[in-house]
């Protein structure tokens, strides 16, 4: 067996050759490992699996020999796993989990299925038991275990929590410990996987501090074929946006990192190889002063001579001199979570920003050379023709440089959208839906299923587990249509896909801006584009 550093050493050659070379034809010895760690997630442009970088170098400083397995970079997935198992027996398996849909419409793509396939698959290969983790995982974290047999899951941060579950595997089984554990109380006369599921509270840590290596995975390879690798500054998010599920996978606490210790971060993926980042906070300005402490350290370091990047951020706080520093210390793009540049909309989603923060966050800026994306979110509680038309009207005006007009609001369990549609929080007088005449309007309290507003691709009850959209019912039976002609091919937005026309059976032009398998970005970073996919998409459009 080897030992320490060298044996770390082979780890990250073994896990890169695997995933240079699809593990095809690789000789192995059987080794025992304690934890293999998987990435699942293959959609294309590939984003690299932060979560399981970051896990990865905490197991191995707690000095638990650990293995990454990247089905992403591999050819053929299922090869990739029988060969790895065919030579390692671990003690645990890892599943990453980072999107349980592509919480996009009309696409509604739903990826619990294709888990459970590889859980199945796995299973088949090794007896270890199996712990699933990620930010799609958190969200949905029971029944997500309930539903792929896994035997464990961890909603939260996995870093200390999948240490902690190693030790309890092998001395106590003292499961109800550990800060985050979702697990299946043992059930003696029943095999693996029957007993109840508990669920312990989630897997928060305050105060946040990582490591900074990220060498577990291969950072360089999903610079060149995604285009972009990520940070994190902070975990939490302390907004109630009304549809946002971020407060179910990492809290309403906002877990701030030393600005030091991101800085050396950023280091170590420019010293990797990586060019472009996208910060993965919810939101960069979030405590304001934090991003500005961020990019202060930035700016100390000189590191926008070798890096750029882009954040998303709230509309508010946002000012001249964040933007300056922001613009000093390498930030190149911002995307805005707009929503809508109604008011009443802004009050329906719970925003705190109001149109005129729009403009103001668009002209800063163009002041500083930091291109502007505005995210709309059409079709919520109370949207009309009217209320979509003063918002597009709006954006044109401000003229940012490209705005995404996503159309239909993902209902997450556990968020305002879910009470919204459960009619237990009646809607605000100033934000009911003026309907147009003859259309029903939906009932506090009336069945999901009879909810005219309701979208899904699903038959069956609606469950929110799966793929389930909000498109308020006043913008009549074709609101993808309504959208595109307000906004009348103005090249600057995302438009939402057409509906399917049952005469054609066909959709119409696809301009959106969903990430999923998009084969327009995929060929632009092979042709070498880097960056934002907004800004990489809005290049194309404009040349
Ligand atoms: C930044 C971001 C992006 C950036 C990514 C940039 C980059 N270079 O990384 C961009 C814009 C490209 C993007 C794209 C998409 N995104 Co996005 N994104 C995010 C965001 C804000 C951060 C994700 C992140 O990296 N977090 C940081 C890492 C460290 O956290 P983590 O993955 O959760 O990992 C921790 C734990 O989960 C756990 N863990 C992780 N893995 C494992 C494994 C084990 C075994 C264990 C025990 C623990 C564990 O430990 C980790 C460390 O503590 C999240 C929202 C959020 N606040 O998390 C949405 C989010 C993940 N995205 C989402 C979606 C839907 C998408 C798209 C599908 C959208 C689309 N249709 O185009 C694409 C998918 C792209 C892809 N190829 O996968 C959804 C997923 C929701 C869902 N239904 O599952 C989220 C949650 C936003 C939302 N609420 O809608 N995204």
């Amino acid at each position: 067996m080897i030992a320490g550093r060298s044996r770390r050493v082979c780890r990250f050659l073994h896990t890169h050759l695997c995933t240079f070379f699809g593990m095809h034809g690789i000789p192995y010895m059987t080794e025992q490992s304690m934890l293999t760690l998987i990435n699942t997630n293959r959609m294309v442009p590939p984003i690299a699996p932060i979560g399981l970088d970051y896990v990865a170098a905490s197991v191995r400083k707690a000095g638990i020999d650990v293995d990454v397995l990247d089905l992403c970079l591999c050819d053929d997935p299922d090869a990739a796993l029988r060969n790895y198992f065919a030579a390692h027996s671990p003690e645990l398996v890892g599943i990453s989990f980072r999107n349980a849909d592509d919480s996009f419409w009309p696409s509604a793509e739903w990826f619990v299925p294709a888990l459970a396939e590889t859980i199945r698959n796995i299973r088949t290969l090794t007896d270890a038991a199996i712990v699933l983790g990620g930010v799609g995982f958190s969200i949905f974290a029971e029944r997500i275990v309930e539903h792929t047999g896994a035997d464990f899951g961890i909603r939260g941060d996995g870093e200390k929590a999948v240490i902690s579950l190693l030790k309890e595997l092998r001395r106590g089984r003292g499961f109800e410990r550990i800060d985050g554990l979702i697990w299946r109380q043992a059930c003696p006369e029943r095999s693996r996987g029957n007993g109840p599921i508990r669920s312990n509270k989630p897997a928060w840590p305050s105060p946040l501090s990582l490591a900074t290596n990220r060498d577990a995975i291969n950072n360089f390879a999903y610079f060149q074929r995604g285009g972009q690798c990520g940070v994190e500054t902070k975990r939490g998010c302390n907004r109630c946006c009304l549809y946002c599920a971020d407060h179910l996978a990492k809290g309403v606490t906002l877990r701030l990192r030393d600005p030091a210790e991101v800085a050396d971060e950023v280091e170590s993926l420019i010293g990797q190889g990586v060019e472009v980042l996208h910060l993965c906070d919810s939101e960069f300005n979030i405590p304001r002063e934090h991003a500005y402490a961020v990019c202060e350290e930035f700016v100390r370091r000189s590191l926008a001579e070798r890096v750029r990047w882009y954040a998303y951020m709230a509309v508010v706080p946002f000012d001249a001199e964040l933007a300056l520093i922001m613009s000093r210390a390498g930030c190149v793009g911002v995307d805005f979570t707009g929503d809508s540049a109604c008011p009443s909309m802004l009050k329906a989603y719970r925003q705190s920003h109001l149109k005129e923060d729009l403009a103001s966050a668009v002209r800063l800026c163009r002041e500083h050379g930091i291109k502007v994306m505005i995210d709309l979110l059409l079709g919520g509680p109370g949207e009309t023709s009217e209320t979509v038309a003063e918002t597009i009207d709006f954006i044109k005006r401000v003229e940012p440089d490209c705005a995404g007009a996503a159309l239909g609001v993902r209902i997450y369990p556990g968020t305002g959208m879910a009470d919204v549609v459960a009619g237990e929080i009646p809607l605000a007088g100033d934000i009911s839906p003026r309907l147009p005449a003859g259309v029903p309007r939906p009932v506090a309290g009336a069945k999901a299923e009879t909810n005219p507003n309701i979208h899904r691709r699903y038959d069956g009850p609606v469950d929110f587990f799966r793929p389930t959209f909000y498109i308020s019912q006043a913008l009549g039976p074709r609101p993808a249509k309504l959208v595109r002609d307000l906004i009348a091919g103005d090249k600057r937005f995302f438009e939402p896909m057409e509906e399917i026309l049952p005469e054609t059976a066909t959709t119409g032009q696809s301009t959106d801006h969903n990430y999923n398998d998009n084969t327009e970005l995929v060929e632009a970073i092979k042709k070498g584009a880097r960056g934002a996919y907004w800004d990489i998409l809005h290049e194309l459009r404009s040349s």
